[in-house]
């Protein structure tokens, strides 16, 4: 089944950073689709149940980006 859920992207100065975080979390365990856009700052994700919003955040914070998890 899968959960599919949109999240606010903080640290996307550039287009091409829109790219870099569709790429890490891409290339993240258990995420299956990652789209970002770029004019409104958020990303979809379609990733499994297994995966956590932590891991995605933790993933994205490696690198500089960070995702808005509400509480
Ligand atoms: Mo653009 Mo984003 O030069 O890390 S790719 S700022």
């Amino acid at each position: 089944q899968g959960i599919k859920k949109s999240f606010p992207v903080t640290g996307m100065t550039c287009a091409a950073c829109a790219s870099s975080v569709e790429s890490i979390l891409s290339h993240t365990e258990g995420v299956n689709d990652a789209q970002v856009n770029f004019a409104s700052s958020s990303v979809l994700v379609d990733y499994d149940e297994a995966t956590t919003e932590e891991q995605l955040q933790n993933a994205l914070r490696q690198v500089g980006y960070d995702i808005i998890i509400d509480a």
